[in-house]
Order: structure tokens, then C-alpha cells, then sequence
């Protein structure tokens, strides 16, 4: 089996899709990229379900198999294909990776996204109508995906649970700031997937949340951010996206320059 069986199911390089992107793309894996427009709902025509009956992006195939969760694909990818290691070899440094993914898989990462399914995922879909959007909902598999799309298509994410994910937010970029201080990546001295993992989920921070990020505000995560911007596999992943996420990435890249 080699990486020319590989195909990749994406929406932008951001958040999960950008996660087994920039894996594949830091191995040097060849694969077929199949970008799903996910404002168009194609994760949930027949011909995706076919593939992730779930409806949910990203997924993989390799062959025959086919592999879904974000973080899951990119340590298959990491231990299926030949190319630099994104784990290291000691068990203390694999153990402080897992914790930073299992921390932003759990707890950050959703907060991350709650505010951009809230101001930007459901208005882009403000040009339907409600028939057309309602059409929409009723063809998503899961259930729980259903509430989340059916809350930010209708503006119905209340007060309390946005403040939390702001909280969250704050909290986790201090730990994070925090932990960066301690080694030259987040889990180890070496770039690793939970680097891969952190930063699909924060590349935009400069801009999104200037409050919280910036050279004065935040050194550590300046200097990583810097770091991980100029590698290679990372301005190629962003140059395979269509449209707002790598314009916001081009931007931040030109100031951090
Ligand atoms: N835990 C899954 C989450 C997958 C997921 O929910 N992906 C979102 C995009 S980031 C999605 O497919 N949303 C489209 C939808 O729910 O219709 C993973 O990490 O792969």
C-alpha cells in the first residue's frame, strides 16, 4: 500500500480539516485532496455519507480503509507513512502531546469553534431562506450536529454559553503562553502533532483575539507562532485553501514577517 492510495475529505485548512492537511503535507505524503464545501453542505450529500455515514469532516482513505476523527487520522498518518517523526521517541513527551491534543479535542477546541460557527458559519448561510436552511438541517445525520448548525443558522447560541467559551478561551491561551515558556514547542522541544493540532486552532489568534495575543501581550506564543508560520508544510497547506482562511493566514503571515 503505498501514499498514492491516499485521499483526504477537507473543507479549509483550519481547525479539523487543516489538522490531517498539514500532517500529510509535513510526512510529504502525496494525496488526493477532496475539498468539501461545507457552507454547501456536500458533507452531507450521498456521495460523502457513502464514505463517513456520519456527515462530518474530515476523512481519509488509504486503500480500502477508511479513517475519520482529525486527531486519529493524523497519527495514523504519522505512523503509516515514512517522512519526518511527529512524535517523538520518549514516553513523557508522547504522554504531554496527547494531553495537549486530548485538551484542545475536549475542552478548547469547541470553544474555538462555538464562536466561529457563531459569527461566521451561520451568517454565511443568512442569504437562504428559512425553508432552504430548515431543508438543510433536516438532512444532517447526527443529531447533535443538527442542534449545533440549527444554533448558528438561527442565531440561537445564548449569552451564557458564548461567555464560557470566551472564558475558556482566555484560560486555555494563558496555559498555553504559559507552557510555551517552558520548551521550545508546546509538548517538547520538537515540533510534534499536538503543534500541528494547536495550531489549526490558533493561527488566527493575532487578529481574532487581539486581546489576547500579540508580541507584548503574549512573547512565547509570538515566537512559536513565528516559528511554525515559516515552515514549509505550512505555507503549502494554506496555499491549498480556497478563499477566507488563507487570506487571513497570508495577512498574519506579512505582519509576523
Ligand atoms: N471529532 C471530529 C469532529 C468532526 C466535525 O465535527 N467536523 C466539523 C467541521 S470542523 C463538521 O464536519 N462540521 C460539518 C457538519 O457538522 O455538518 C474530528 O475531530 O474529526
Amino acid at each position: 500500500m503505498t501514499a498514492a492510495d491516499v485521499t483526504l475529505y477537507h473543507w479549509e485548512p483550519n481547525a479539523n480539516s487543516g489538522k490531517p492537511m498539514l500532517a500529510l503535507v509535513e510526512k510529504g505524503v502525496e494525496f488526493g485532496s477532496h475539498y468539501i464545501n461545507m457552507l454547501e453542505f456536500d458533507q452531507h450529500k450521498p456521495e460523502y455519507l457513502a464514505i463517513n455515514p456520519q456527515g462530518t469532516i474530515p476523512a481519509m482513505t488509504h486503500g480500502d480503509k477508511v479513517l475519520t476523527e482529525s486527531t486519529a487520522i493524523m497519527e495514523y498518518v504519522d505512523e503509516a507513512f515514512a517522512g519526518p517523526a511527529l512524535m517523538p521517541a520518549d514516553p513523557r513527551d508522547r504522554w504531554r502531546i496527547r494531553w495537549w491534543m486530548k485538551f484542545m479535542d475536549q475542552w478548547l477546541g469547541p470553544s474555538f469553534s462555538m464562536i466561529g460557527w457563531c459569527t461566521f458559519v451561520g451568517p454565511s448561510l443568512a442569504h437562504k431562506s428559512e425553508a432552504e436552511r430548515e431543508a438543510m438541517i433536516a438532512r444532517i445525520p447526527l443529531p447533535e450536529r443538527r442542534a449545533a448548525w440549527r444554533k448558528a443558522m438561527f442565531a440561537e447560541f445564548s449569552e451564557s454559553e458564548l461567555a464560557e467559551s470566551k472564558r475558556r478561551i482566555g484560560v486555555g491561551v494563558a496555559l498555553i503562553e504559559e507552557d510555551l515558556g517552558k520548551r521550545e514547542y508546546i509538548a517538547c522541544d520538537e515540533y510534534s502533532l499536538a503543534d500541528i493540532n494547536l495550531f489549526n486552532s490558533l493561527y488566527g489568534l493575532p487578529v481574532g483575539n487581539p486581546e489576547l495575543c500579540g508580541p507584548d501581550k503574549t512573547p512565547n506564543i509570538w515566537r512559536w507562532l513565528m516559528a511554525v508560520y515559516q515552515r514549509p508544510a505550512v505555507q503549502k497547506t494554506w496555499a491549498l485553501g480556497q478563499g477566507r482562511f488563507t487570506d487571513r493566514f497570508n495577512a498574519i503571515m506579512q505582519e509576523l514577517s
